[in-house]
């Protein structure tokens, strides 16, 4: 990948690959950094797709990491987001706050002023997030907040307090994106069935997906998308949830597949980039683009997918 296409005329292009923290942060020592070079997908993207989950990370130098941090990344800025988006086929993202800013939420909001509306943004916020404050990331773009249950990401916050949180977003056409692992859906199921938003879930929940897509515990998870009409779920990271690992991922086809199947105008997809906290093998975004037609076979599927279900959660209001 080579010049970001929408590089300013003068200014030096960043360099798709830098791999590093900047200002006084040093990455993880087994930090795994972004593909260097993705390929260009074999997979044609609908026009107007939208990656639903990706993050910016940094540059540390302008937006600190934060003190709370479980980790620091290699800089992911997002003139090299802009570069992925461009080289895979999207038409938009949407930028969701990283645990490794905590609730400053400045990178974010810096790429949605920088992307002349082709970016929204999920942002993580404190209760004593004003209204003034809120109001200003609604313009900025965003539309959400994150709440992050996955204990190696984040400390906990109290239920009450997010479910406080939850009921101020709502009024602004806001929805909670909630991340956590399938071990911990029996003990949130009925606090989730009963926040007060719409809810996105990430990663379909994280599925041991060594465990029968029939099974108990994915019954649990689907228990949830019924429960209500306005649960969402994101079809992503098979590189994280796979066993079976790559090229084909061939372990998450089944539990991904089952859910755009069954739940097609509530599905969203990403690509995670930069894929934070990865171990072992870090994916090529353009072959995790290729893997969307096994998990939504259709171009109807596709088009929901990819840009209806998107457009409609993050670009309606
Ligand atoms: C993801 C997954 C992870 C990290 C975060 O905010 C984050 O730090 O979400 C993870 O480590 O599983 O969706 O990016």
């Amino acid at each position: 990948m080579n010049e970001p296409p929408g590089a300013a005329a003068g200014a030096a292009p960043v360099p798709y690959a830098s791999h590093a923290a900047s200002g006084p942060f040093v990455m993880d020592a087994h930090w795994l950094p972004y593909h260097p070079d993705p390929s260009r997908p074999r997979f044609v993207l609908p026009a107007g797709a939208v990656d639903a989950h990706c993050h910016v990370f940094g540059p540390g130098a302008r937006f600190p990491y934060a003190a709370e941090r479980k980790y620091t990344p290699c800089d992911a800025p997002k003139e090299v987001l802009w570069q992925l988006r461009d080289r895979l086929g999207f038409a938009r993202n949407v930028i969701v706050q990283a645990t490794c800013h905590g609730s400053d939420n400045r990178a974010v909001v810096d790429a949605l002023h920088a992307a002349g509306g082709r970016a929204r943004g999920v942002a993580t916020v404190q209760e004593s997030v004003s209204d003034v404050e809120l109001r200003a990331l609604h313009a900025a773009g965003v539309r959400g907040v994150r709440f992050n249950f996955v204990r190696r990401l984040a400390d906990s916050t109290p239920r009450d307090v997010l479910e406080r949180i939850a009921r101020r977003v709502a009024p602004l056409g806001w929805h909670v994106v909630v991340y956590f692992e399938a071990v911990e859906l029996p003990a949130l199921f009925d606090f989730l069935a009963a926040l007060p938003a719409p809810l996105v879930v990430d990663h379909m929940g994280r599925p041991d997906v060594t465990r029968p897509v029939n099974g108990p515990e994915f019954a649990l998870f689907l228990q949830l998308m019924h429960a209500r009409a306005d649960v969402w779920c994101k079809v992503t990271c098979p590189e994280r949830l796979s066993v079976t690992g790559p090229p084909g991922f061939d372990d998450v086809v089944p539990f991904a597949r089952h859910i755009v199947e069954r739940f097609p105008r509530r599905v969203l997809w990403g690509t995670d980039w930069p894929h934070p906290n990865l171990k072992g093998h870090m994916p090529d975004d353009g072959a995790l683009v290729d893997f969307i037609p096994r998990i939504a076979p259709t171009v109807e599927l596709q088009q929901l997918l990819l840009v209806d279900n998107p457009m409609q959660l993050y670009w309606a209001h």
